[in-house]
């Protein structure tokens, strides 16, 4: 059962207006990550090309975002700077993609605190001054080894062992508080590894499940950094960019959470998503080369979530599984090889 969670937090100033509005004007923040170049055109799609901003700290390798709707060069970091641009567009809705991720995160955990928590901070106290919703995504991260690792509940025990894991769970902590304390219309989902075929991830601990459908196309063998065994929860792009929608769009009264929903679609562990390239590519070939600290972090991290709350508070209801998206994915990265698109 999904209780409230959680509880006795007192509510928002009374003299907080608690704003719901409608998405009119949208700021997608990070735009040109691997979630973020699909979730603007999809978000243009239902919203309207005009009504969706989309900014990166680097504006040159996404300008093609700016092809048939707004873009903006922005330093999430800097306030000021995002405060004029949410004024700009009037936005009521933010999402704010900016993150180092789980791998690199480790390298640097000093640098990835000031990132993941700088980016969080403006957004929420932005979204706050402006009466904007504002999604955030957390992760499977935000869990560690004492989590249970099997059909992982909603509401368990968070004490993840990476910086990219504890910035999540503040993440997550820090958007109920805004919530509660000032009325922002702040949600998240737990997201899987997330496998898609326009952006590459970068520093992930569940790349490895993007890039063997690169290296299976290419021709080359693929060198795969997690053990066999090591199941993780995974999700195909356009289940993402449904859940990041359908959860902005939920009616509010219905929400017994808040930040952050688990969410899955699939689980699947590294030879068995190399068993379903190789039934369609027989000879593709994998090696393990076991990188430890990804090795570590998987292991920290859920086998599969129960994402029960999410299916009955707004309607979360995967479409892929990883035999349809292992059809997709092979033939929408075959077309770009053969349009010579691939590095
Ligand atoms: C990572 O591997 O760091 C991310 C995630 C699961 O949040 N893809």
């Amino acid at each position: 059962m999904c209780q409230q969670f959680p509880k006795g937090i007192p509510k928002y100033q009374e003299n907080t207006t608690y704003i719901i509005k409608d998405m009119k004007n949208i700021l997608v923040v990070g735009a040109g990550g691997q979630i973020g170049s699909e979730l603007v055109p999809y978000l243009r799609n239902i919203y309207g090309d005009s009504h969706v901003v989309a900014a990166d700290l680097n504006c040159a390798p996404c300008m093609k975002l700016g092809e048939n709707g707004p873009l903006e060069n922005l330093d999430a970091l800097d306030g000021k700077q995002y405060a004029e641009i949410v004024k700009k567009y009037k936005i009521d809705a933010i999402f704010n993609l900016v993150a180092l991720l789980s791998a690199t995160g480790e390298k640097n955990p000093q640098l990835a605190w000031k990132i993941n928590m700088g980016a969080l901070m403006n957004s929420l106290e932005i979204a706050r001054e402006n009466g904007a919703a504002l999604f955030t995504p957390s992760s499977i991260g935000a869990f560690g080894n004492n989590t249970p690792h099997d059909g992982t509940p909603q509401d368990t025990i968070m004490h993840p062992s990476t910086i990219y894991g504890v910035c999540k769970v503040t993440g997550e902590l820090l958007g109920d508080y805004y919530h509660q304390r000032f009325g922002v219309d702040a949600r998240s989902v737990r997201f899987p590894g997330i496998i898609s075929n326009e952006t590459l991830p970068g520093g992930g601990t569940t790349d490895y499940a993007v890039e063997v459908y690169y290296a299976a196309v290419k021709g080359e063998q693929f060198t795969c950094p997690l053990p066999e065994g090591t199941y993780l929860d995974m999700m195909y792009m356009p289940d993402a960019l449904k859940a990041c929608v359908q959860l902005m769009e939920a009616d509010p009264s219905k929400l017994k959470h808040r930040n952050s929903f688990n969410i899955s679609a699939m689980s699947f562990e590294p030879s068995q998503i190399l068993a379903a390239i190789q039934k369609r590519m027989p000879e593709f070939k994998m090696v393990y080369n076991v990188d430890p600290i990804k090795k570590a972090i998987a292991e920290s991290w859920p086998n599969y979530m129960d994402d029960t709350c999410a299916r009955n508070e707004w309607g979360w209801n995967p479409t892929w599984n990883l035999e349809t998206m292992t059809d997709d994915m092979l033939k929408v990265i075959a077309d770009k090889h053969a349009k010579g698109l691939l590095k």
